[in-house]
């Protein structure tokens, strides 16, 4: 038997195809299609349109679905056994928001496979780009949404996460504020996910609850769109708003557009797609609270998994609805290989003379404290940069690179407590996931063994995986997560770094001088 699941990426600088063969637990084909370079007509940089105004980050949708046209395009001609797929579900870059006309739903069940996807769409779109999750042009609206629903702790209790600017909500009531015309005009509004799944299953498809869950409108814990929210975003917003579906729905049979175009099977299934990082989340084989994963990126980002519902009433991590149907966080730590580095070039080292200065230094570092905010922190959050050092001399070149990357690492287990839900193992991806130095502090602050897995195409391989798990669920038979994901989100080497126990106790007591730390330094103390 050989089953075949397709799942796609449509992330912010490219749109990306990974095909899995179920049952010898293979990727069969990875493709990927970079926005600026494949579609230069639309003059994006990064897969984003210039503007004058640094704050707004918009993209063209149109672009996302020539895009669609190029990856099948691509797939038919690579040989791919289109014919043979089962289900297809999708990742969306998070937040992004996609306004569309009355007409939408009847263009949308009559693509036309003679012509293209653009030509398609002409006349859907009431605002012909979308804001993306980059944006970050929503303050004024975030502080108003913000005191109608009562502040950080009961925003962050009612949708998972404080008003942030780039989610939807806020990104809904400046369009309404500011072109009210054409949100007048608008009669359905898809996030960059639910209208890729609109076009491959032609009719308008659900929002997944756990992209729902990025957009301030979403009742975290009931999972229905909440009336006070829609109140303090826009007016005649409910009507707008798509269903909301869980994150293993099928859509739909796949759209004739795409099997008289491409040779898809009219039975293959449109699964509901869903945002990056909870796609991910499936990629990097996070399905229990057990398991945590640590991507040390330019930013760090921790995600983690929890079986209930536990919101971070300071307004700083994120909970999202996970793809197994429990909860996910994402806690985003800008300084993070952004800090590693300042420090690593401040004393003109190689990345091998920083771990050696690592090495010649004990767990705790006798002490002394970093508070590594090189750039604005987003967790905790510190508007104005700053780097405080605490019982640390700013010559000392070897106490100085262990106390960036052990600030990082307790921050972490810091700002993670709130989940009630302590992992018991770590995966780490991301660029500098291959130093080991750093590895072991990770394993030593969290107590946790840490293994390294892939990130490349984690969003890709974990829609794929959904598509598996949700045409399995469909049919009736067995969809067990464990089961799904064998084979294809194992660590890159068996090989764990353990925490060693007597550091561990060492980081046990330093954690609390660090927390005394950053509260002495935040700047509402200042
Ligand atoms: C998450 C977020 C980003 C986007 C990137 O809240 O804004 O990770 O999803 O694609």
């Amino acid at each position: 038997m050989s089953r075949l699941f397709l799942g796609l990426d449509s992330s912010t600088q490219s749109l990306s195809a990974v095909v899995i063969d179920y049952d010898s637990r293979k990727v069969v084909y990875n493709d990927s299609l970079n926005f600026d370079e494949a579609l230069p007509h639309y003059n994006t940089r990064n897969g984003v349109l210039p503007n004058a105004n640094p704050l707004i980050k918009h993209s063209p949708p149109l672009m996302w679905a020539e895009a669609l046209d190029l990856v099948f395009a691509h797939m038919k001609k690579n040989g791919v056994a289109l014919g043979k797929i089962l289900a297809i579900s999708g990742s969306g870059q998070q937040h992004g928001s996609v306004y569309l006309k009355a007409n939408a739903a009847e263009v949308f069940s009559r693509l036309d496979p003679k012509t293209n996807l653009v030509k398609n769409l002409a006349g859907v779109f009431s605002r012909p780009t979308a804001p993306i999750w980059m944006d970050s042009s929503t303050s004024k609206e975030c502080a108003e949404i913000r005191r109608a629903l009562g502040g950080v702790k009961a925003a962050a209790e009612l949708t998972g996460s404080d008003i942030f600017e780039r989610f939807s909500g806020p990104q809904i009531r400046k369009f309404h504020k500011t072109e009210p015309a054409r949100y007048q005009k608008t009669a359905s509004i898809a996030l960059v996910s639910s209208f890729m799944a609109s076009l491959l299953a032609g009719k308008i498809a659900p929002i997944d609850h756990c992209d729902g869950s990025g957009m301030n409108l979403m009742d975290i814990r009931k999972k229905n769109w909440d009336a006070k929210a829609i109140k303090a975003t826009a007016p005649g917003l409910k009507q707008k708003l798509p269903p909301l579906a869980a994150p293993w729905a099928v859509v739909g049979p796949v759209s004739s557009y795409f099997v008289k175009k491409y040779g898809l099977n009219p039975e293959a299934q449109t699964l509901v797609w869903s945002g990056d990082n909870p796609c991910s989340v499936i990629g990097l084989g996070l399905i229990d609270e057990h398991t945590a994963a640590i991507s040390l990126g330019t930013s760090d980002t921790y995600f983690g998994s929890m079986s209930r519902c536990c919101v971070d009433t300071r307004g700083e991590g994120h909970v999202f609805s996970s793809p197994t149907g429990d909860y996910m966080t994402l806690i985003c730590f800008k300084n993070g290989s952004l800090a590693r580095e300042r420090v690593r070039d401040e004393h003109h080292l190689d990345w091998n003379r920083f771990n050696r200065a690592i090495t010649s230094t004990s767990p705790g570092n006798g002490g002394a404290i970093m508070l590594p905010w090189f750039e604005a922190e987003i967790v905790p959050r510190v508007n104005t940069p700053g780097i405080h050092r605490i019982d640390l001399d700013a010559t000392d070149i070897a106490a100085n690179c262990r106390a960036v990357v052990e600030a990082q690492m307790m921050s972490m287990r810091l700002h993670s407590q709130w989940m009630k839900a302590a992992p018991k193992r770590i995966r780490a991806t991301g660029g500098a996931s291959d130093n080991v130095a750093i590895l072991q502090i990770m394993a030593d602050v969290t107590g946790c063994p840490v293994c390294r897995v892939e990130v490349a195409k984690s969003a890709a391989l974990g829609a794929a995986l959904r598509a598996a798990h949700g045409w399995l669920k469909k049919s009736g038979a067995a969809a067990d997560w464990k089961r799904v994901i064998a084979g294809f989100t194992e660590p890159v080497s068996a090989k764990e770094i353990k925490p060693n126990a007597k550091a561990h106790r060492v980081y046990d007591r330093l954690v609390e001088k660090y927390a005394k730390c950053e509260r002495d330094n935040l700047p509402s103390r200042a």
